[in-house]
This record gives C-alpha cells, sequence and structure tokens, in this order.
C-alpha cells in the first residue's frame, strides 16, 4: 500500500503532493513500482495535530482522485463518511479508517452500502495528545482486543468481515518499544484471522532507533520484519525499495 498524504503538513511528505496533478503522477508511479494500492489521505494524523474539515479534506482529494479516474487501485485514508462516500463513487475500493469506525457515526453504513474493503486501525487517545504518556499492560493483547470489538461492531452495522483488515496503528498513542512489541507479537492480532496491515514508514520510532534523519533502509527492514511475523499488507511511502525487499523475503518464505 502507497501513501500518498495530499495535505500541506503530514510529517514524510507534507506539502509534496499538494498540485493535483503531481499527486496523480505519484500514485501512478506507486501503481507502477508494484504498489497494490495507494492510500489518499487529506488530514494529517501525524501527533500534535487538530484535524481537518470534510470539505477542506474533499478539496483536497478530490481533484487527485478525479484525475485519476480508475485508473489505480485506491483507498481513501479518512474518518469521515461524507470523504468516504465521495472517494468511494469515484473509484476507490477501501476505507482506512484510523478511528476504527468511532470518528464518524454514519461511516460504517456508507462502506457497507457501497460494498467497500475497510481497514480498522488501533489508536490510543487522539492524534492532538497521543503521544503525550501512553500506557498498556500489555499492548499486543490490548490492541487485539480493541480490534476484535471493532471487527464485531463492523460486522454488525452490515461489513463483511471478509472484506475487513486490521492494524495496529504503530506510532498511534504507542512508545518506540510499544511499537516493537506489536510488531514481535504479530502473531496475538493475527489469531482474529484477518489480514494484517502494518504502517512503520518513516515514523518517529525509526529515528529514535537508528539516530538518523534518512528513514528509508530502517522504513524497509520494518516493512520485512511486519512481514516475517505475517503482515499482508504494508503500508509505505517508498514503494519501489519495499517491493524489491519484499520479493526477496518472499523468495525465500
Ligand atoms: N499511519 C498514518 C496515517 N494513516 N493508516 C493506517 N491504516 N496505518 C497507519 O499506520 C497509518 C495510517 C500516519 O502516517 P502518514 O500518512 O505518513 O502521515 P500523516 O498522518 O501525517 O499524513
Amino acid at each position: 500500500m502507497g501513501v500518498l498524504n495530499v495535505t500541506p503538513d503530514s510529517f514524510s511528505d507534507g506539502g509534496v503532493h499538494l498540485d493535483p496533478d503531481v499527486a496523480a503522477a505519484a500514485a501512478r508511479r506507486m501503481a507502477e513500482e508494484g504498489a497494490a494500492i495507494v492510500d489518499v489521505g487529506g488530514e494529517s494524523t501525524r501527533p500534535g495535530s487538530a484535524g481537518v474539515s470534510a470539505a477542506e479534506e474533499l478539496r483536497r482529494v478530490l481533484p487527485v482522485l478525479e484525475r485519476l479516474d480508475g485508473e489505480v487501485p485506491l483507498s481513501i485514508d479518512t474518518s469521515k463518511a461524507p470523504v468516504a462516500s465521495a472517494a468511494l463513487e469515484r473509484g476507490a475500493m477501501l476505507v482506512n479508517d484510523v478511528t476504527a469506525l468511532r470518528g464518524d457515526p454514519e461511516l460504517a453504513g456508507v462502506v457497507a452500502d457501497a460494498g467497500a474493503y475497510l481497514c480498522l486501525m488501533h489508536m490510543q487517545g487522539e492524534p492532538r495528545t497521543m503521544q503525550e504518556a501512553p500506557r498498556y499492560r500489555d499492548v499486543a493483547a490490548e490492541v487485539a482486543a480493541f480490534l476484535a470489538e471493532r471487527l464485531a461492531f463492523a460486522v454488525a452495522h452490515g461489513v463483511p468481515e471478509e472484506r475487513i483488515c486490521l492494524d495496529p496503528g504503530i506510532g498511534f498513542g504507542k512508545t518506540v518499544e510499544h511499537n516493537l512489541a506489536l510488531i514481535r507479537r504479530l502473531d496475538v492480532l493475527l489469531r482474529l484471522g484477518r489480514p494484517v496491515v502494518v504502517g512503520f514508514s518513516r515514523k518517529s520510532s525509526l529515528r529514535t532507533l537508528t539516530g538518523s534523519d534518512d528513514l528509508l533502509a530502517a522504513s524497509v527492514a520494518a516493512a520485512v520484519t511486519a512481514f516475517e511475523r505475517g503482515a499482508t499488507i504494508l503500508r509505505v511511502h517508498d514503494v519501489k525499495p519495499t517491493v524489491d525487499a519484499l520479493t526477496v523475503a518472499a523468495a525465500v518464505t
């Protein structure tokens, strides 16, 4: 899953894809490089961010979706029903909701009615404050329990279980050690029986671990490590090097 943030303030690619023509070209390139799907987002959820209105999110993402017009398989990274609805009408096939259907009571119905795929992600707290003091007794067990509950909620609201994937939410209310424990214990999430998504790409834990600002090699290593522990969808900014690395890792298994 390639990441395409159409925002001025995303922590890794903010401002890069604000021109819709540049964003559409980036999506096409990611697909050529081997991304199975490109995740388009119009709202940064980086630690400390406050959120934007649905109107602003639509203003950012719709021109990109219109330019792509079904050329590239797309997901929409949103928590808002109107944004999801407009994106699904324009050909997006998956809704990636970092609030796991807690942000907008209308979103489950939009996904169910469209027959779309859904990604449910774990987050402790909210982006504005989530990194202040994340705390868990057993992070893998607590994240798994949360995702099990949200999976049941989504199914109860009409989204078929076989259309849902689950994500531990690396960096969303987690310390470096929490993030590492979640990858180490990915088996706990896999027991829920759904595909697991991991998005470790360019996240600040990698900077803490390596002491480097160039996070490419660290991001690729994180993707391979997650893949080896059973993640099947890797959300990444650098598609080509990740696809190459995963191709080799997959050839070995
Ligand atoms: N991470 C980010 C955003 N959306 N969705 C899922 N399913 N999993 C993730 O780990 C995830 C996500 C944050 O990364 P990024 O999109 O690069 O930054 P920003 O939120 O600042 O736009």
